[in-house]
């Protein structure tokens, strides 16, 4: 039942003593790095001053701004040390970069096979990884999880929706990792090839990377004939593997001995009561090359610390509320606004308005973008204007590695707001 029963049958006492000792372990190897060891200054904090648990609220706060504009100053270690990166939502400039030693590689690997195994995966489970292996932390993620758990693991990746259901047919695949919208998506691909996804041996699911609803869970659970796991994680502590359900499917436990959790207001950064929807910040309690110490995510949810009958100390917290930024997921993708508007006003064919309409048909996500073209340039022919269509396709693709539908529009055509601009329309949960 449990995969390290020692750590994940702690008291809430005993949990507390190791975060303690853990987050003294990990201020003072913070301290060795450029950004920390000038931000512990400027607070006049040593690591010696972490006496309590509570003391984590004298520490400095760290945001994703932080991460791209001092990104190697977070090092402990010398580049000798790395083994890996990973980096998540647009292109290099942009780019948040997560680092990673052997060691963090291996307690990622172990916090991702004890995911897996509490949701009842053993090995000789065919395990099918269908996310994006890459920069993208939702593949690599689970893929050594899964063979650390010992599972027949197959590295399918994202896309190529008919492979995938032959690949779940010829190795008689027993556990989906999947991004919940693609779940949906692909009953489409799985009608059209006339096999009916329950005929199959698949009894276990793994569904996060992307905000969802009890709704669709349930959805996916009937449609495909197995259980369907909330999870939860963010590049900036490691990937997946920060949160998980529980055969319980009521809230995700967070590995505690990993990450401290915090849910402050977002507003006045005061700490929240359970059930309080909140923002999530966490502190790296193992991390080695990276440790990030009080990482606001941006994500609203709430916690409970009532007991959970599968025994685990574990603080749960609720599925993700929403964000206190604009930031948007499409097929598990981050994207911002700002990266859309800077390929956009590079060309200098762009009018000044521009819009994001976020659709979703056959549960496909859609992202159409609407552009107002200049005058002078909207005169011209056809050709003209394809050509243009084509390469703003293209620009938009290789900044957010998502394939918008781009529509020219003529200028001063959009809605304009009087206040902050309107940029983005999701009508996602409309369809
Ligand atoms: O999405 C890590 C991951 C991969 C989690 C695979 C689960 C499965 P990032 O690309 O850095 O990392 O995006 C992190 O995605 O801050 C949330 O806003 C959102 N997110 C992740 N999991 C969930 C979830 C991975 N279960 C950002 N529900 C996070 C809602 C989620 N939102």
């Amino acid at each position: 039942m449990y995969w390290d029963p020692e750590v994940e049958t702690l008291t809430p006492e005993k949990l507390r003593d190791l975060q303690l000792q853990r987050l003294q372990a990990t201020v003072a190897r913070a301290s060795q790095s450029p950004f920390y060891r000038e931000r512990l200054r400027e607070a006049g904090l040593q690591p010696q001053d972490i006496r309590s648990l509570e003391d984590v609220r004298r520490l400095p706060y760290t945001t994703k701004d932080d991460l791209r504009a001092r990104g190697p100053d977070f090092l402990t270690v010398p580049t000798e040390r790395l083994v890996r990166l990973h980096a998540s939502s647009g292109t290099t400039g942009q780019a948040t970069v997560i680092y990673y030693t052997r060691a963090d590689i291996e307690a990622w690997a172990e916090l991702v096979a004890r995911s897996m195994y509490m949701t009842g995966v053993r090995p000789g489970d065919v395990f099918q990884n269908m996310m994006g292996y890459g920069l993208f932390t939702g593949g690599l993620g689970f893929h050594y999880g899964g063979e650390r758990l010992g599972c027949l693991t197959i590295p399918a990746g994202a896309g190529n929706s008919r492979r995938q259901v032959q690949l779940m047919q010829q190795f008689r695949t027993t556990v989906l990792h999947i991004i919940p919208s693609y779940a949906l998506y692909l009953l489409n691909v799985f009608a059209e090839m006339g096999v009916d996804p329950r005929d199959l041996p698949l009894r276990i699911a793994f569904i996060g990377a992307e905000p969802h609803t009890e709704d669709m869970r349930r959805r996916i659970e009937a449609a495909y004939g197995l259980k369907a796991y909330n999870s939860y994680g963010l590049s900036e502590m490691n990937g997946p593997g920060v949160a998980f359900e529980c055969p319980e499917q009521n809230g995700m436990h967070v590995w505690e001995d990993a990450f401290l959790l915090e849910v402050v207001d977002p507003n006045t950064l005061e700490p929240l009561p359970p059930g309080v929807v909140g923002e999530l910040v966490f502190t790296n309690l193992t991390r080695e090359g990276m440790p990030l110490i009080r990482y606001r995510t941006r994500d609203l949810a709430s916690y409970e610390d009532t007991p959970c009958p599968c025994g685990r100390a574990m603080r749960r917290i609720s599925r993700i509320q929403g964000r206190t930024d604009d930031m948007i997921i499409i097929k598990g993708v981050n994207i911002f606004p700002m990266q859309i508007e800077k390929v956009l006003m590079a060309l200098p064919e762009v009018h000044t308005n521009y819009l994001v309409e976020l659709s979703r048909r056959d549960y496909n996500d859609i992202m159409t973008v609407k552009v107002e073209v200049k005058e002078s340039f909207f005169k011209e022919d056809l050709k003209y204007l394809t050509g243009l269509k084509k390469r703003l396709t293209e620009a938009l693709k290789s900044e957010l590695l998502v394939t918008p539908v781009v529509e020219l529009v003529e200028p001063n055509t959009l809605p304009v707001s009087e206040g902050k601009a309107l940029r983005i329309v999701d009508r996602r949960q409309e369809t």
